[in-house]
């Protein structure tokens, strides 16, 4: 699924990626492509048109964070308002309600309705621990109900019993009272398919539906048939209510546009996506995954989440400018601990920064490790305010406070103390330091022979 898409959007990003600066042509310009991309994809003009209009909006408004470039985080804008455009995440199956629940099928013909019913019946029964009842209300098509009986065995799940000449209306009744009597938790009704919304078959759902009060009505459609997918979906939940979408053949859908459209032009979910004809091939509709398997760029994602959630761009200003005047107190060393632990701690920094190998191995034998440094946060958080901007003023006795208001060592504390003594005379020198040297590799030369563990 979403192919092209993806490829469309690569050519697109890799344009703005590398860019220091992003003027408001740029996105532009990059918004045109977008559009015609979505398009290509099938996916619904009113929606494209919200899209790109909510991506511009914040694309040209961005605080861009300091530590990525501009073209990522117009790659991240565009991954949430993909996001955003999918829905929230939902896809949990709701059967909160007295046993059985019911969960009725629904949808045109061919789309995947017994399939989906079977898959659907086998997740609840393994993933769940539900005792599952499928019944078949086709009663148009030769075969159906025996279709629905076969792959019932095949899963281990029970079918109600074929009655002939049995009308929908009658099936549904039994299908509840066996239900109930035989201690069923959730009985789902596959219904028959429509080659189109008539109105003969539409009055029969409405039966069905009043009768045993689903509680999730799922349309299956059929994502090859893009936008038809969708406006289908759209009519049946005019006429019948529709809870949730289970959408079919994703396997064999190149433009995804029924996916991307469906929840924005309908309001309902996508809960499940059919992925192949056996009954293992079902998945959940998980709107963050298929986000970022459209762009393929999780990578840059991540990178822009944890810099802008967790580096406030003001502290972040304030603390270089310190550093400049070569001033670090015990203060901004916990600030910076907290920082980079926040950021995913040490290992994952290190990973996202390219060419950081050698220094990776260096602090991996210093053992600087997360636990390591929120301990020594709050070695710092036990010390009074003085202490904290002037640690000159910590004697013995001050010592054995800070050690036992935090839990450790006397010894801890002390090499605490060592070690900013060592990074501030270290930022003293980059203080005076300028940017030239400091390219050339300055900063190596100025890190401690060995780090105090
Ligand atoms: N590739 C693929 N095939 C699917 C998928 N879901 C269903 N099928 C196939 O689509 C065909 C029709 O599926 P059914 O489940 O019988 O569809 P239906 O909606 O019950 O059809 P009617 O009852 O006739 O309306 C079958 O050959 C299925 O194997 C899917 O996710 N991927
Ligand atoms: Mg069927």
């Amino acid at each position: 699924m979403f192919d092209n898409l993806n490829d469309n959007l690569n050519k697109i990003f890799s344009k703005l990626k590398g860019k220091g600066f992003l003027s408001e042509t740029d996105v532009s310009a990059a918004m045109r492509e977008v559009r015609i991309a979505l398009l290509e994809a099938d996916v619904a003009l009113p929606v494209v048109k919200d899209f790109i209009t909510k991506v511009k909006e914040k694309a040209i408004g961005a605080d861009i964070v300091k530590s990525v470039s501009p073209g990522q985080m117009v790659v991240k804008i565009v991954q949430d308002a993909i996001e955003e455009m999918l829905g929230a995440d939902d896809t949990e199956i709701n059967l909160n309600t007295t046993p059985p629940a019911v969960i009725m099928m629904v949808g045109l013909q061919g789309s995947g309705k017994t399939t989906s019913s079977a898959k659907l019946a086998l997740r609840l029964k393994d993933k769940q621990n539900k005792k599952v009842l499928l019944a078949s209300l086709d009663v148009y098509r030769p075969a159906a109900q025996d279709q629905l009986e076969g792959l019932g065995k095949q899963i281990s799940v029970d079918t109600l019993p074929v009655i002939k000449s049995e009308q929908p209306v009658g099936i549904t009744k039994r299908a509840l009272k066996t239900g109930k009597t035989e201690g069923y938790d959730v009985v789902i009704l596959d219904t028959a398919g429509r080659l189109h919304i008539d109105d003969k078959l539409m009055q029969e759902l409405q039966d069905v539906k009043k009768l045993s009060n689903p509680i999730e009505t799922m349309l299956v459609a059929d994502s090859l048939t893009g936008q038809d997918a969708v406006n289908i979906a759209g009519q049946f939940n005019d006429k019948i209510g529709v809870t949730a979408i289970i959408l079919t053949r994703v396997d064999g859908d190149g433009r995804g546009g029924a996916a991307l459209s469906m929840r924005a032009v309908t309001g309902c979910p996508i809960k499940f996506m059919g992925v192949g004809e056996k009954i293992s091939e079902f998945e959940e509709f998980h709107p963050n995954r298929v986000a970022s398997r459209i762009l393929g760029m999780g990578d840059i994602v991540s990178l822009v989440e944890k810099a802008s959630e967790n580096i406030d761009s003001q502290e972040a200003k304030n603390m270089e400018k310190k550093l400049r005047k070569g001033k670090f107190d015990l203060d901004d060393l916990a600030k910076q601990l907290k920082m980079m632990r926040k950021m995913g701690g040490v290992g994952s920094l290190m990973s996202m920064i390219p060419g950081i190998g050698k220094m990776k191995k260096q602090i991996d034998e210093a053992g600087v490790d997360d636990k390591m440094m929120k301990r020594q946060e709050s070695i710092v958080y036990s010390m009074t305010l003085q202490e904290r901007r002037f640690p000159k003023v910590i004697n013995a006795s001050r010592k054995k406070r800070i050690a036992s208001g935090s839990g450790v060592s006397v010894q801890e504390v002390n090499r605490l103390l060592k070690q900013h003594k060592q990074m501030a005379g270290m930022m003293k020198k980059i203080g005076k330091m300028d940017k030239k040297t400091l390219m050339r590799g300055g900063l190596g030369k100025l890190m401690p022979k060995n780090i105090p563990q």
